[in-house]
This record gives structure tokens, C-alpha cells and sequence, in this order.
């Protein structure tokens, strides 16, 4: 692994919006999954494989990641021991994902953030317990966008306060956290690329196919809401990202969007959102949910909105 540079001001160097539909893994057939697949939703894992090209492990130390998937009800937990390692399986498609990880965490960043979200008066918690099995959101997402493992995670949780209280509490806590995280890396003197592990839209199908691969069988599942996504996604690709968080509470609701859980928004704070335009590597549906994966590579001189 490479040694990070922590002489000079750490950095968000990139974030990524990075859909973790266990399908994917199993079309791509990695070793450590033991379910495999002949092939499907092309479109997307190629459209990861451009962003693979685009954002590489060189250009950060670190790959800090919020999942939907690692849900906490007390705050936003953060895995905090050196090391994870198990098997991973997905609840709902158990054929599809059953994944053998062993994955490295930057214990440093991950307190960092923990004591910033501390100051900033956010309930938070380190998973401190080396048993504990880490999800599949955050799992697909770190694999998708680097099958190599070879650089440190942060990983946090998504707590429930969209859907205890309202969209806008959750945003304006994540909106929170994304500066406190931001804040974090600053110190840290690292790169970080901030990952938001979400679908856009996701209504899903409720019956699965026989062949799960077989794509006469996948489509969009309801027009209403991929023109929300279509609406969402044209705002990213103009850089209209202030406008795109204002959106988000109603998008939440047209869309039945995974932006619910908070990854979206956490990660446009995470890199101050700036006015830069989204590079779009693909969109596709999966069992009908609306997946974009796309990337924006920072400057120092991108304008940055800051803290709200
Ligand atoms: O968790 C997911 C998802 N977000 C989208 C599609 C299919 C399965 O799992
Ligand atoms: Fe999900």
C-alpha cells in the first residue's frame, strides 16, 4: 500500500456517485464472491470502469464511503479498527452476493471525522468491535471503484432521521456531517475521494427472474420517476449543485429516491459543494431502480459553496 502524504493540507480530491446493486458484482464475477454470473447490466459496470479510469488509487490515500446499507438509529457510526474481514451477504439476493472481504480502514481519518462531528454537536460513534460485519452497500461500492483493495477505507453509517423526523432534518444534519467530514480531511493532510454509495430512483421489481442476468427482463419500471432522475441528473451535468440539495427533499419523495438515507447530500457537502458539472459515466436501471454512476474531479480552484 502506498504511504500517504501527510505533509501538506489534506484534500477532497473527488467525489464519486457510486450505486451498490449487488447484480453488478455478480455479472462481474470477482473471485471473492462465490455467486457468478454470465453477464449483465453492461452499461454500468462499464460505466465503472471508466470512472476507474478516471479517478485511480493514485490520485487518493483514502476512500471515504457513506452506504444506506449500514443502518444505525443512534447517529452515524464509523468503522474504526485496522482491519475487517468476513463474509458479507446480501439479505434480499443471497444468490447473488456472498462476498469474502478483507479490507483495511484509516483509523485516523475515521476518529478525525468522529471528533469534527463531536464539535459540530452530531451524535456519532466508532465501531470499535473487529467481528463486525461490514454491509454490503459499502462493500460493492469500494469494490466497484477499486476491485484492487489496495487503499484505506472510512466507512459511515446512515442513521434515520429522514425517516423519524422529516427530509429536511436528515439533509440539513448531512449537510452537517459532509462539512465535518470535510473539515477532518482538511487536518488530516490526505487526499480523500468522498463516496456517496446510492440508486437514484428505487421502485423495484418484486418478482425476480429466473435467469437473474437474462436483460429482456430489465427495464425502467416507472416513468414518473426516471423523469425525476432524468431532472436530477440534468441539474449534476450543469454543475447546478446547490440547486440539485434543494431538490433532493422532493426528489426523495417523486423517485422513492435511496437519496433518503443521505449519501448524496453528505457527499456534495464532503466536497464543499462546488459549481463543478458531473462527469456521467452511465445510468441504468437494475430490477427497475434508477442507478447513476458519475464522478467530479476537484480542483483548488473550484468554487466552493461551504458550510450551510
Ligand atoms: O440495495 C440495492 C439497491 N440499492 C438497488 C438495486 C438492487 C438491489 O439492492
Ligand atoms: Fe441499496
Amino acid at each position: 500500500m502506498s504511504q500517504p502524504q501527510t505533509t501538506k493540507r489534506g484534500q477532497v480530491v473527488a467525489g464519486a456517485l457510486a450505486p451498490h446493486p449487488p447484480h453488478l458484482i455478480y455479472a462481474e464475477g470477482p473471485k471473492q464472491n462465490e455467486p457468478k454470473g454470465e453477464c449483465g447490466w453492461e452499461v454500468l459496470r462499464w460505466g465503472y470502469e471508466d470512472l476507474r479510469r478516471r479517478i485511480t488509487p493514485d490520485d487518493y490515500d483514502v476512500m471515504i464511503v457513506h452506504s444506506p446499507h449500514w443502518k444505525t438509529v443512534t447517529g452515524t457510526h464509523l468503522l474504526a479498527c485496522p482491519e475487517f474481514k468476513g463474509l458479507s451477504v446480501d439479505p434480499i439476493f443471497p444468490n447473488l452476493f456472498r462476498f469474502s472481504y478483507d479490507l483495511q480502514v484509516d483509523c485516523d481519518v475515521a476518529k478525525a471525522i468522529h471528533a469534527k462531528a463531536t464539535e459540530a454537536q452530531l451524535s456519532t460513534q466508532l465501531m470499535e468491535n473487529p467481528d463486525f460485519r461490514v454491509d454490503y452497500g459499502t462493500i460493492i461500492s469500494c469494490h466497484l471503484l477499486n476491485p484492487a483493495w489496495d487503499k484505506p477505507i472510512v466507512a459511515l453509517s446512515s442513521h434515520q432521521a429522514h425517516h423519524t423526523f422529516s427530509n429536511e432534518v436528515g439533509e440539513s444534519l448531512m449537510m452537517k456531517l459532509g462539512a465535518a467530514t470535510r473539515e477532518a480531511v482538511e487536518e488530516s493532510g490526505k487526499r480523500a475521494l468522498v463516496v456517496g454509495s446510492c440508486s437514484m430512483s428505487h421502485r423495484h421489481f418484486t418478482t425476480e427472474a429466473e435467469v437473474p442476468e437474462d436483460m429482456s427482463n430489465e427495464h425502467i419500471y416507472n416513468h414518473n420517476q426516471y423523469l425525476w432522475d432524468m431532472h436530477m441528473i440534468d441539474l449534476l451535468r450543469q454543475g447546478k449543485n446547490r440547486e440539485a440539495l434543494q431538490t433532493v427533499p422532493d426528489f426523495i419523495d417523486g423517485a422513492i429516491s435511496e437519496f433518503k438515507d443521505g449519501s448524496f447530500t453528505w457527499m456534495m457537502a464532503a466536497m464543499g459543494v462546488p459549481n463543478t458539472p458531473a462527469t456521467l459515466h452511465a445510468y441504468g436501471s437494475v430490477i427497475g431502480t434508477g442507478n447513476l454512476v458519475a464522478s467530479w474531479k476537484l480542483s483548488q480552484s473550484s468554487p466552493q459553496g461551504g458550510r450551510e
